[in-house]
């Protein structure tokens, strides 16, 4: 299973991309949702939209297990919030598309995901802590929405900035 490079800023091109639904979760699905856990291990990280290499469909993995943890992938087809507490939560977030970047950001505390698991079954999974804030992470990535857009201004334009910059001399 190969691993696939990550699209990183200051690619906006594909990032900003809305990702469309899978018709079917099918062999093809299930090929690409592995070679992304694969990546997103490799990363290492704790989530990975399709989008993030390069692929504009709604597919999500999440494994929140730590190292030495037994793994516990979730794959994810065509996820929506289907409900989100008004109760909010901040946490430090990360993103594999935007390396070395770490800010609060605000979310619901709490939501209620619908998807298609890998069998292409209906299901729903609620979420607080950890989960909720990768869960609504990864639905961000599939509308073109970076965890960036949940800060100030002033903090994102710096960070698009430092990106492009890097990519001119060379540096990306
Ligand atoms: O690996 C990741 N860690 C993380 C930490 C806090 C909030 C969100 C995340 S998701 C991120 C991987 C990633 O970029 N997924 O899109
Ligand atoms: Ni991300």
């Amino acid at each position: 299973m190969p691993l696939v490079p990550i699209v990183t800023l200051p690619d906006e091109k594909i990032l900003r991309q809305v990702s469309r639904p899978v018709a079917s979760v099918d062999a093809s699905v299930a090929r690409l949702w592995d070679d992304m856990l694969e990546t997103m291990y490799h990363a290492p990280g704790i989530g990975l939209a399709a989008i993030q290499i390069g692929v504009p469909l709604r597919l999500i993995v999440i494994d929140l297990a730590k190292d030495g943890e037994e793994k516990k992938p979730v794959f994810l087809a065509n996820p929506e919030v289907i409900w989100a507490s008004e109760a909010q939560n901040d946490y430090e977030e990360g993103c594999l598309s935007i390396p070395e970047f770490y800010e609060m950001v605000t979310r619901p505390a709490d939501v209620k995901v619908r998807y298609q698991n890998r069998r292409g079954e209906p299901r729903e999974i609620e979420a607080s802590g950890l989960m909720a804030t990768c869960l609504q992470h990864e639905i961000d990535h599939l509308n073109g929405v970076l965890f960036i857009d949940h800060i100030s201004r002033l903090k994102r334009d710096r960070v698009l900035k430092k990106f492009q910059k890097a990519q001119k001399l060379g540096k990306l």
